[in-house]
């Protein structure tokens, strides 16, 4: 028997017109929780929502089964777009499972910890941020129980349980929410013990992650990695990073890798130091990696060619200089149509992102945004605009939040679902009756699932995504022209070579 149930929801549906797919990626984030609570001596039963058969995933049942005979501890990890389902399950699942202790974390709650707890009083703690040390804290402490070394009962505890002396987390004592001090960071991390990989199978997974880093200094206002992790970044040492991926190698077999940092790139010094000890080793792998286009100089470039690197992808963001300042980008759409032109050259994938849809974008800058992603497919590089989701941990979001403003419109923008990231080449979903309740439930909360909504959706977006359509974006066949058959998602990298 274990002692504490781990559970990933981090996952990707895509359905298209006629069918669903799921790309599934391993679970960075769960397998290094799992990994830090077994070298604290707790047995980890750890499950992967993304390899659940099931027809109707998205339902409360599907969930019930996924979690059947939980251990006294269940630890649960997803994104925002899985938010509003993951607590509407588990709120099931507290109901059938009152003796089990249920705890959040990873991104998707991140900034609204105190909205989800207020809201579902069935969730007991949220974890804030890095999880490696929060976790098995929490898990230590609720295992005591504080009650004098009782095995913990908890619906007869009555809100007893005392957790304050957990940093990171957020968390219910009696009817209060309290928010625990914030935990320090690691800053070294060839201290942190690679991912439990063992407690997967690994040949299940189309995406082998890893990742280089933690943080990023820049400032782009829509980002909600940067939030996450903090502003100061710290990173892995060549070695550690190489050891990593020679035992993922030898494991798998797989000789793709998908770097998930955002700021892979943090200095072309550290890039070439690592791509000088993959090219010294015997690895012979190819790899993905994000890259920011005023820290890839052209040596860089080649030397990540090199060392296996098969694609990079470059957050563009915009083709106007106005955009991009308000943004605080950080650099100016010339120099990022110098630097794609010189990595079409050099890399044989070169992928850009491209954001549209802010409520301060006019139709001008937009034009110039259409024209830039125009530009860049012509070299051949690849392009990924996406509609801006408005997150709750970005200073966009702040600056911009106001909840009369923001506008629920699922049916016209299937970009961020909760059952899927949907690709439809008439912009129309249709929401079954038994997700109905789901997105009611979404509809009702702007303030903590604002990614769902939109700002100004007849003036600003529609507008836009009439011009998109008509450049052959967001249409079926520009889809299939420029994606072939791969599948797309938010920025993780698609697993195809
Ligand atoms: C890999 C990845 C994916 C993979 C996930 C693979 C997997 N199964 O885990 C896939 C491809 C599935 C994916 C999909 C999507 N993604 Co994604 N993805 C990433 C990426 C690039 C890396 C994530 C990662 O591995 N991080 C590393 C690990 C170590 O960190 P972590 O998971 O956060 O875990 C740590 C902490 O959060 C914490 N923690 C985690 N879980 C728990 C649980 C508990 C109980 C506790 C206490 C702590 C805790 O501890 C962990 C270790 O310190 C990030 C961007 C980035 N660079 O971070 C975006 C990111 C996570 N994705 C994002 C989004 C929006 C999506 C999509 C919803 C977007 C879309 N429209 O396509 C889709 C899902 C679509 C769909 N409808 O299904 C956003 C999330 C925003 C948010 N606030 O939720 C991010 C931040 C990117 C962005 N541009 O903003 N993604
Ligand atoms: S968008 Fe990229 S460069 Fe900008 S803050 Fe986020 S992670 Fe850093």
């Amino acid at each position: 028997m274990a002692d504490v149930t781990l559970a990933n929801l981090n996952m990707l549906c895509v359905r298209y017109l006629d069918r669903t797919e799921r790309e599934i990626h391993l679970p960075l984030g769960p397998l290094y929780l799992a990994k830090s609570l077994e070298d604290a001596d707790y047995q980890v039963d750890f499950r992967d929502y993304q390899l659940y058969e099931r027809a109707d995933l998205f339902t409360a049942d599907a969930i019930g089964d996924f979690l059947k005979d939980p251990e006294d501890i269940l630890l649960v990890s997803c994104m925002a777009n899985l938010l509003p389902f993951t607590v509407l399950a588990l709120r099931r699942f507290r109901l059938d499972h009152p003796d089990v202790f249920i705890a959040l974390g990873g991104v998707g709650a991140f900034g609204v910890e105190e909205q989800i707890l207020q809201m579902c009083p069935w969730i007991d703690a949220i974890g804030v941020g890095e999880g490696e040390r929060t976790v098995v804290e929490l898990v230590r402490t609720v295992k005591k129980g504080k009650l004098k070394g009782t095995p913990i009962k908890l619906s007869q505890l009555n809100g007893r349980l005392d957790l304050s002396g957990v940093k990171g987390i957020v968390w219910r004592d009696n009817d209060r929410v309290v928010r625990n001090p914030q935990r320090e960071r690691i800053q070294d991390l060839d201290q942190i013990p690679f991912p439990a990989h063992h407690l997967v199978d690994l040949s299940k997974y189309a995406g082998i992650n890893v990742i280089s880093s933690r943080g990023c200094p820049f400032m782009c206002s829509f980002c909600s990695v940067a939030p996450i992790w903090g502003r100061k970044p710290f990173t892995r040492s060549p070695e550690n990073v190489l050891a990593e991926m020679q035992h993922l190698y030898e494991q798998t077999g797989s000789d793709l890798f998908l770097f998930q940092d955002e700021y892979f790139v943090s200095s072309p010094e550290r890039v070439q130091s690592l791509c000088e000890a993959i090219e010294a080793s015997d690895l012979r792998v190819r790899w993905k990696a994000f890259g920011r286009v005023d820290l890839t100089d052209i040596p860089t470039m080649e030397s990540m060619t090199r060392a296996g690197c098969v694609e990079i992808r470059y957050g563009i963001e915009s083709g106007s200089e106005r955009t991009l300042a308000r943004v605080t980008k950080g650099f100016n759409p010339q120099k990022a149509f110098e630097v794609l032109s010189d990595a079409v050259g050099i890399f044989p994938g070169v992928d850009a992102f491209y954001m549209w849809g802010f409520p301060f974008e006019t139709l001008d800058d937009f034009n110039e945004t259409l024209l830039h992603m125009i530009g860049s497919r012509t070299m051949g590089v690849r392009i990924l605009p996406s509609l801006l989701s408005l997150l709750p941990q970005t200073t966009l979001y702040r600056e911009l939040a106001d909840s009369t403003r923001l506008e629920f419109f699922p049916e016209l923008f299937p970009e961020y679902m909760l059952t899927g990231h949907e690709i439809c080449a008439d912009g129309r979903i249709e929401i079954s009756s038994e997700h109905r309740h789901i997105y009611d439930f979404i509809s009702s909360h702007p303030d903590v699932f604002p990614g769902f909504f939109h700002i100004d959706v007849e003036s600003n977006v529609m507008p836009k995504y009439r011009l998109l359509q008509k450049f052959g974006f967001y249409t079926q066949e520009g889809r299939t022209e420029m994606l072939g058959s791969e599948v797309e998602c938010c920025g993780a990298h698609s697993s195809a070579p």
